[in-house]
């Protein structure tokens, strides 16, 4: 059950635009898989220690649906915001936070999007708010667009009860096409490897391509960066 507030929360994220929406507890991030290996060598020396601000109990998960169809919403330049889904996520996670502090009597403030500059794992938070799980591919995936969604969050300085996690269970039986689509092989061993997909991230950014009537109908300059392991899953296709 969710509680009163909670609910209250999710239906004016809802209200504003947000593909899904959820809620998990700070408590649990720090008993996350991420939180564990934050710091720890072989990838994650240059997040540091974690520090999250301490009134924060809780945050709430907005994510917003990228389907194949708008591939524009991923596309990154340099611009405030860095793509255009993400220049709607932090619109619409400033209108909640303000809604919040005001309705509510809550705090409520933006979590920045990078770990290491005091952000969370936004995958972690969503699964732990039941917005999906981790599947195969690294990604959260969720029931209703898949892994097509991106990720924000806000802090709350609230104890309110988390939304998740939930029993999907989309990646049992299936012969994981995520994997086989990725052109750097990044699960050769098994399991996600990032210097693999890092590889393919540096190839596109050399690869970027100047788009027509891009931001204020003049053109701009785009990276495409690879979403083969993303657009690959079946999930809600
Ligand atoms: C750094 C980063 C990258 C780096 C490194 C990726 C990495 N996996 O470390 C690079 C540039 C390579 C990258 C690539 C991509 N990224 Co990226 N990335 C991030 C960023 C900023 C931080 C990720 C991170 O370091 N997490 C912490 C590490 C420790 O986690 P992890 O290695 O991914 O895996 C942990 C979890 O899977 C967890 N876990 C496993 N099982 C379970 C089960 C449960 C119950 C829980 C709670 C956790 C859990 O344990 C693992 C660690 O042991 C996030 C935004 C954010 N602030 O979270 C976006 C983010 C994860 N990226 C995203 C995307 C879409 C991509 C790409 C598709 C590229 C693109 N076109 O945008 C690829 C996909 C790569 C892949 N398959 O994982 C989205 C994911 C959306 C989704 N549906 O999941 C995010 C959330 C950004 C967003 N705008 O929404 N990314």
């Amino acid at each position: 059950m969710v509680s009163n507030t909670g609910s209250k929360i999710i239906a004016k994220a809802d209200e504003l635009g947000a593909s899904l929406a959820g809620i998990a507890s700070i408590a649990s991030l720090k008993a996350s898989p991420s939180y564990d290996v934050c710091g720890k060598p072989p990838y994650y020396e240059g997040y540091g220690s974690i520090e999250w601000p301490k009134d924060a109990k809780s945050v709430l998960v907005l994510a917003l649906s990228h389907e194949a169809s708008k591939p524009e919403l991923d596309w990154w330049s340099h611009m405030p915001g860095a793509t255009l889904g993400n220049r709607q996520l932090m619109n619409l996670a400033s209108n909640m936070a303000q809604w919040i502090n005001q309705e509510l009597d809550i705090n409520a403030h933006l979590v920045v999007y990078h770990i290491e500059a005091g952000g969370i794992f936004l995958k972690d938070s969503a699964a732990l708010a039941g917005l999906g799980v981790i599947g195969k591919n690294n990604l959260l995936i969720t029931p209703e667009l898949g892994p097509r969604v991106r990720l924000r969050a806000l802090f709350l300085d609230a104890d309110l009860e988390p939304t998740g996690p939930t029993a999907f269970n989309p990646c049992e039986g299936c012969d994981m096409p995520c994997r086989r689509a990725c052109p750097q092989e990044a699960f050769r061993d098994g399991s996600y490897n990032l210097p693999f997909c890092n590889e393919q991230m540096a190839k596109n950014e050399v690869n970027s391509v100047v788009v027509e009537n891009w931001v204020n109908d003049s053109p701009g300059r785009v990276i495409k960066y690879c979403r083969a392991c993303e657009l690959a899953c079946p999930v809600a296709r």
